[in-house]
């Protein structure tokens, strides 16, 4: 944090307040204008500090208080209304390296087009491996809550086989089975995203109010940005068309069952 500071008087001090959690007390800390602490020159009226690390998905308050070097240390604030009024803002996490898994379809409004085991018409989330090699995601995360990254955690021992599918439901069923997470997609639209066992982004998407019946997958299958078509449970994007032919999919662990052909 940096922030350009003056007075007639000159500075007595300035600090940088801030807190970890959206309520609560902050701590403060002083900020320095000796050249040190990424406020450009020593005495230029840049004053810098540095605020902790946090884990992605927190939200932090802040704000700058900055004291006249006169008899009455008077104050002033940014932003002015501080501490009512401050800064927020929420940490993002890092993208993942090199993992080849893709969200690569999702269907947010499924009333006829496939069920799970138990005969619901649920919403489902399906990944695909983009390599020739399996990839272990246990461990991995599922969430549709940026300030809840861990909310599901892939179940030990889920390898996708390379150029394999593996269809999450997004149902709130866990007790259904290892792959029933515990959040639905809402056919209104949000977010969603896979994380790896570091809580480090491996894809995510951003949907719109969904078609019923309908996918929202990539195209070109697990590289392109996606697209509201035919729905291709566990299978390629790309054949949609009823001429083509559907890849089988070969992680999963239930009978698939085939959507409709339109
Ligand atoms: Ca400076
Ligand atoms: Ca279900
Ligand atoms: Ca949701
Ligand atoms: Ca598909």
């Amino acid at each position: 944090m940096t922030a350009q500071v003056s007075a007639a008087n000159g500075i007595f001090g300035v600090h940088l307040f801030y807190s970890d959690r959206l309520t609560g007390n902050f701590t403060a800390i002083n900020m320095f204008d000796d050249g040190q602490h990424h406020d450009g020159a020593a005495a230029d009226g840049l004053y810098g500090a540095s605020l902790p690390g946090q884990s992605a998905g927190v939200w932090m308050r802040f704000y700058i208080e900055a004291v006249a070097n006169t008899t009455a240390r008077s104050a002033s604030y940014l932003p002015a209304g501080a501490e009512h009024d401050v800064f927020v803002y929420q940490v993002q996490p890092q993208p993942a390296t090199s993992v080849p898994v893709a969200i690569n379809e999702l269907m947010a409004a499924n009333a006829s087009t496939v069920t799970d085991e138990t005969g619901d018409y649920d919403d489902w989330i399906e990944l695909f491996n983009l390599s020739t090699d399996p990839v272990d995601i246990s461990g991995f995360f599922l969430t549709d809550n940026p300030a809840n990254l861990d909310k599901f955690e892939i179940p030990a021992g889920t390898v996708i086989p390379g150029h394999g599918y593996q269809i999450f439901w997004a149902d709130e069923d866990g007790m259904d089975g290892p792959y029933h997470c515990n959040f639905k997609l809402s056919a209104g639209g949000e977010q969603i995203y896979l994380l790896d066992t570091s809580l480090a982004i491996v894809d995510s998407v951003t949907f719109g109010a969904q078609v019923t019946d309908f996918g929202y997958a990539r195209v070109p299958n697990g590289s392109g940005n996606f697209v509201v078509q035919t729905p291709t449970f566990a299978a390629n994007n790309n054949a949609t068309a009823v001429s083509e032919t559907r890849e089988t999919a070969r992680s999963c662990t239930y009978s698939p069952i085939q959507p409709p052909l339109y």
